[in-house]
């Protein structure tokens, strides 16, 4: 939980999160969580995920795709071990359990890069449309490897709307919505939201690739 100490780790007894980062995890769904990565390690790691999706060859699993407008490499601890590393994080470890609580299962690690002119998505949630209180099942967070622009292909969220049936019944339908807020910050921040939350991928206008990881754990 939030409430986890660094003292676990031999540091000073701070908190991992402070309550307005709580607070805006609860209430608005998204929290940025800058300098998971250094901005080198950051790229470094985008080119490393590139060159796994590259050279291949045969070990081709469903939901690789090496030659469309948005490259994926799917099963990305297995294939890119240091990535599990990052997403071992304490502050994001501490962010996902806020979400779906301790002992969360993993599922899948993507590389997810958008080449120029692609990667819009519609609106939708990482889990099937939630119109109770119950708990939440799904927390999902988008590690950027390059800077995260508004201009190249970012994560756009509608803020509050995991707490909204209104819009889970649109999830997968919208294109786009009036209060969507577009994610940006510089290479190595991890953006963790609650995987109710209605988001998307934006069209990368920019002229190079957006790399990102993107995770998803599951509530036990
Ligand atoms: O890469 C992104 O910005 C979002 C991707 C996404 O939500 C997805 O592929 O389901």
């Amino acid at each position: 939980m939030a409430s986890r100490r660094r003292a676990r780790q031999g540091l000073a007894d701070v908190p991992l999160l402070d309550a307005a980062e709580v607070d805006q995890l609860a209430a608005r769904g998204w929290l940025a969580l800058p300098g998971v990565l250094t901005g080198p390690a950051a790229q470094q790691l985008g080119r490393r995920c590139a060159e796994a999706l590259a050279d291949k060859g045969d070990d081709l699993r469903v939901g690789d795709k090496s030659a469309s407008g948005t490259r994926r490499l799917v099963e990305l601890r297995d294939r890119v071990p240091e990535v599990a590393d990052v997403l071992a994080d304490p502050r994001l470890t501490a962010a996902v359990a806020t979400v779906v609580g301790d002992g969360a299962s993993y599922g899948d690690a993507t590389f997810r890069s958008p080449q120029p002119g692609y990667g819009e998505q519609r609106f939708h949630a990482d889990d099937v449309p939630r119109f109770d209180d119950g708990p939440f099942r799904v927390v999902t967070a988008i590690v950027a490897l390059c800077d995260f622009t508004v201009d190249n292909g970012a994560t756009a969220v509608v803020p509050g709307s995991h707490r909204r049936p209104d819009l889970q019944r649109s999830s997968g339908s919208l294109e786009a919505h009036d209060d969507e807020v577009v994610l940006t910050g510089p290479a190595g921040t991890a953006f963790v939201f609650n995987g109710h939350l209605l988001h998307r991928g934006t069209r990368n206008r920019s002229s190079a690739p957006r790399p990102a990881i993107q995770a998803t754990w599951r509530r036990p």
